[in-house]
């Protein structure tokens, strides 16, 4: 978008605060800023409408014994649709943590498939082979040293694509991050690293993962610039990731992206955040949600009405009922299925 800014290195030059483009009212803080067109605010504001729908149906299932464990995006969702929003799925390569529900999904998993994963289909839940993306990774942080290797891969090939990874705040204490920064500093491999840095790894804070100022500092040891941006604005996680996409594919090597934000909800479906955080702090992160922040700038922009919106919610339930729907109606897995696509050969044991 703006080719000529240097993000990270405004960031670095200036007080350490994460990135801005909108006040918490949804207010254009940077008006020399320029801002992204109109129709890409709007599919934001679906994505995160919808990412919300899907939070809320798989959760109200688990609650209801019909779906074994859900790790909702709640709070995070411009961190994760903004940063997307600045790729071409048709192109680059996605690589997300566990999280990143509508990344997944604009990326091209279709949401029934991604349905019947968290109701244990597994077979249903295949990522269509012409989709560029790897599975969502539960195992933290092992997820970098595969996107390196995809980003690098790009290089040596001559190929276009960048590779879009994610990782959350604890994911940057496992020695993969380290792995996967330093190879792709050294190999200035076309990357762009997200980190979600939502202040919990489950109950652990920030504070207890890292004595950096910043996550976004880390890059700076890598030979790569960091950025910190304000992970519950839109337009500026959407301004700072296409920046640094345009790097990547101009052959100007990696970027890390810290998106701060606040994990408003539970981990996931099994843990009680109660036990370890203060209603108070919930309550003051709650004031900055990303949703209404980009409804707010929407309304004022004459994007939306509070109508549209509503209409948005029941359309995004809507569409999350449909897939639903569907992810019911394929099979769930015997024991067999378990030996499936481990090798390229189907395992003769597995039927013995
Ligand atoms: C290698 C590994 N160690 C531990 C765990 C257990 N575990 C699951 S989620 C999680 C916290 C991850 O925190 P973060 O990287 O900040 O991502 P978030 O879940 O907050 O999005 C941990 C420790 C795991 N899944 N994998």
């Amino acid at each position: 978008m703006t080719a000529t800014r240097d993000w990270a290195r405004e960031w670095a030059e200036g007080d350490g605060q994460p990135l801005q483009l909108l006040g918490h009212d949804g207010r254009i803080l940077r008006p020399e800023v320029a801002r992204p067109p109109d129709d890409l605010v709007r599919e934001g504001l679906r994505l995160m409408l919808l990412s919300r729908a899907i939070d809320e149906r798989c959760t109200n299932l688990q609650r209801q014994g019909r779906l074994g464990l859900y790790a909702p995006v709640l709070g995070q969702e411009a961190a994760v649709v903004g940063s997307h929003l600045a790729i071409d799925p048709a192109v680059d390569w996605l690589v997300p943590a566990s999280r990143e529900q509508p990344a997944m999904l604009r990326h091209g998993w279709p949401l029934d498939r991604m349905l019947a994963l968290m109701l244990g289909r597994f077979e249903a839940a295949r990522i269509p082979d012409d989709v560029r993306m790897l599975p969502r990774q539960q195992s933290i942080g092992s997820q970098l040293p595969h996107a390196v290797g995809i980003a690098w891969s790009a290089s040596i090939e001559r190929r276009d694509d960048v590779t879009l990874a994610y990782c959350g705040d604890g994911a940057t204490s496992e020695g993969d991050f380290h792995e996967a920064c330093n190879l792709a500093g050294v190999m200035q491999v076309p990357l762009v690293l997200v980190v979600i840095n939502n202040q919990y790894a489950i109950s652990t804070p920030i504070a207890k993962q890292t004595r950096a100022a910043r996550l976004a500092d880390r890059a700076r040891g890598y030979g790569f610039p960091g950025v910190a941006v304000d992970g519950n604005d839109l337009l500026a996680v959407h301004e700072v990731t296409s920046q640094a996409v345009e790097r990547a594919r101009s052959g100007q090597g990696p970027t890390m992206i810290e998106a701060v934000t606040y994990r408003l909800g539970f981990h996931n479906t099994s843990d009680n955040p109660s036990l370890y955080r203060e209603p108070a702090e919930v309550a003051r992160a709650e004031e900055l949600d990303p949703v209404a922040r980009v409804v707010a700038y929407a309304e004022t922009q004459g994007l939306v009405d509070a109508a549209a919106v509503e209409a948005q919610v029941l359309e995004a339930r809507a569409e999350v009922a449909t897939a639903l729907e569907r992810a019911l109606t394929y099979p769930t897995p015997g024991p067999d299925d378990v030996f499936r696509h481990v090798s390229a050969e189907e395992d003769q044991r597995a039927s013995e």
